[in-house]
């Protein structure tokens, strides 16, 4: 991107931003607390209990996605790749070829997570809280592009040293560059693309790889014969508007290495939630409930976590083609309870049940915090312009993704 590519008022602007995101959290926190399970396989299941298949995977090791196993998968198919040790002890099956299998315990990872974000806020004087293990850093004041990879180096160390867990960080001079740039070399990654290597850096990568696609936006870019994010760069933009909406003009910016987004620190967030898209719409009111109720069990467990009180619980349902529609609940006072929220989600779903469905999502709002602090209007409401958690915009293994 040349200066003329940038917005009027940012030419002078030169920022250095890192990127952080822990490697396989959830996992790498059970590791923490149970070191027995360092360098093998573990699986963190979501509405998983202990002996049974039922719920979904919340993250696995690298050892255990070495067998397949990868987020969002169902526990049973994951069962499936790479069996539980306990289950082949004692079996012809080889113990090397079977995994650690444990339940998501949000309260946990949160306090892991807290004593992560209290060392990143000393390292950098702005921060941005994108999801529970993942931020934004602008360190410009704190260090320059020479001593950038040392500047990382330490922090990737002070994370390991200090908290427990290791983590990937990307130094760009963009936000979203500095994304990807965290990604290319996980786990333990630490990538620097300098100023005036945007470009060249993201061209050879796959198209998904650029923030905003996500594995079906990929699938439809690649039908288009966009394959890499240089495809992506040259496409014409309004084949991509015309195709994606505002959307498609923001991931060929991105594309391009263009992205004029200060880091800006996050408020409290207005609302929790997940959603997730099914590779295929499906009518099959099993798939639906199933998915949704595992959706429930995310939020419910993500408020638990952060000790949030709700007091409305509200779906979304997107049919074929791109139909969006919302139904919420509000009760009459705040609470939080899984099950609650799993059944009014699907009392909310039944004038839906069994129609096709491409993507659900589940919301908790009207929050309130155990420190008594309201959350703040400003923040988290224009999908247009930011990452939301864990790219929001699309689906498939994205899923269980905060959408607020
Ligand atoms: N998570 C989830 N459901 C998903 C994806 C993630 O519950 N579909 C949870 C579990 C992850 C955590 O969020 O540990 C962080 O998400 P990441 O996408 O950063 O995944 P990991 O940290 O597990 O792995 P990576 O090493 O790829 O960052
Ligand atoms: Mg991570």
């Amino acid at each position: 991107m040349g200066p003329s590519a940038r917005l009027p008022g940012t030419a002078a602007r030169d920022r250095i931003v890192a990127h952080i995101d822990m490697d396989c959290f959830y996992a790498a926190c059970e590791r923490l607390r149970e070191p027995a399970l360092r360098g093998e396989p573990v699986v963190v299941g979501m509405g998983y209990e202990p002996g049974t298949d039922s719920g979904a995977v919340a993250t696995a090791s690298y050892e255990a996605r070495a067998f397949g196993v990868e987020s969002a998968m169902a526990l049973s198919e994951a069962l499936e790749l790479l069996p539980r040790k306990v289950d082949v002890a004692g079996s012809d099956h080889p113990v090397d070829e079977a995994g650690f299998y444990r339940p998501v315990d949000m309260p946990f990872y949160e306090s892991v997570a807290a004593e992560a974000r209290t060392l990143l806020h000393e390292r950098a004087g702005t921060v941005r809280e994108v999801s529970i293990d993942e931020a934004y850093l602008d360190v410009t004041d704190r260090t320059d592009w020479e001593a950038a990879g040392a500047f990382a180096r330490d922090l990737k160390s002070a994370v390991t040293d200090e908290v427990g867990v290791t983590a990937s960080v990307g130094v760009a001079p963009t936000m979203s560059a500095a994304k990807i740039a965290s990604d290319h070399d996980k786990p333990d990654g630490l990538v620097v693309v300098e100023p005036g290597e945007v470009a060249d850096f993201l061209a050879p990568l796959d198209v998904e790889a650029v923030h905003g696609v996500g594995p079906v936006t990929a699938g439809e870019l690649r039908t288009l014969g966009i394959e890499t994010a240089g495809d992506l760069a040259a496409a014409d933009p309004s084949v991509l508007t015309d195709r994606f909406g505002e959307r498609g003009r923001q991931v060929h910016r991105f594309a391009r290495g263009a992205d004029d987004r200060d880091v800006e620190p996050r408020g409290r967030p207005k609302s929790l939630s997940r959603e997730s898209a099914f590779t295929e719409a499906t009518a099959d009111p099993d798939r639906q409930v199933d998915r949704l109720r595992t959706l429930a069990d995310g939020v419910a467990e993500r408020a638990k976590g952060r000790d949030v009180l709700y007091r409305t619980i509200s779906i979304k349902v997107v049919t074929p083609p791109f139909d969006v529609s919302t139904r919420a609940r509000s009760l009459p006072g705040p609470v939080a309870d899984g099950e609650l929220v799993a059944g009014v989600a699907e009392e909310l779903f039944a004038e839906f049940l069994a129609d096709p469905v491409r993507k659900l999502g589940v919301r908790v709002s009207n929050l309130s915090f155990a420190d008594g602090e309201q959350p703040s209007l400003a923040q988290w409401t224009d999908p247009a312009r930011d990452e939301h958690g864990r790219n929001p915009t699309d689906d498939g293994q994205r899923s269980l993704t905060e959408y607020d």
